[in-house]
């Protein structure tokens, strides 16, 4: 099979959207999903919304090289280290974007009650058009995108086992994301973003 015919770019305008059905991660979809369910120490964040703390509604874990200080996390996210199935993913996507990450956003959705709102990956220590490689394992995930000046511009993808989504160029300046709950039964899913997060005051070593 050649894998590049397999590749899709998704029409977004003034973005650059690349989904990769099955890229060669070098282990299979199901040993990835298993070995990230037990690896990855899941853990509940919450966000400060006007003063009140809200529980996110997902399991996250924060890895890499850099503190994420996102502006609504109710705390600082000190990064686990690069170990294990994680490290190998980020050596293959790395290979795969020729691009280098240094941090990564895992999330376990475990029903349908689990999702994620509207936002775009838009803080500025990513810089202006990063390149966020995402990966999806499990169930397959209704993947929502919106254009941020006008929200009736919607685009639905559906991200299959084992796939990777590229985000690149103005993506997130101009489109928002989300993944909705659903009353539909569904099994669990894990999603890694690996981002190349600018830290120079934010880096473990800083701290
Ligand atoms: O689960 C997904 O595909 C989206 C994850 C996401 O948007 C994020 O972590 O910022």
């Amino acid at each position: 099979m050649d894998l590049f015919n397999e590749i899709r770019p998704i029409a977004l305008a003034d973005a650059r959207v690349i989904y990769h059905p099955s890229p060669d991660l070098g282990l299979h979809p199901d040993a990835i999903f298993a070995a990230l369910r037990a690896e990855i120490p899941w853990e509940q964040h919450s966000v400060n919304i006007h003063g009140q703390i809200i529980p996110q509604p997902r399991l996250s874990s924060w890895h890499g090289e850099v503190v994420h200080t996102y502006s609504t996390l109710a705390h600082v996210l000190v990064p686990h280290p690069w170990s294990g199935v994680v490290a190998h993913l980020r050596e293959r996507v790395e290979a795969i974007c020729a691009a280098r990450f240094n941090s990564m956003l895992a999330n376990l959705y475990r029903n349908g009650q689990d999702a994620i709102g509207w936002h775009a990956d838009d803080e500025p220590e990513l810089g202006p058009a990063p390149v966020i490689a995402s990966l999806s394992f499990g169930a397959e995930r209704g993947f929502h995108m919106r254009r941020k000046d006008d929200h009736a511009q919607v685009k639905r993808i559906t991200l299959e086992h084992g796939s990777l989504l590229i985000m690149a160029g103005a993506m997130q300046r101009h489109w928002q994301h989300a993944v909705m709950r659903t009353a539909k039964p569904i099994g669990e899913r894990i999603n890694l973003t690996f981002r190349l997060t600018a830290g120079s005051e934010a880096s473990v070593g800083a701290l």
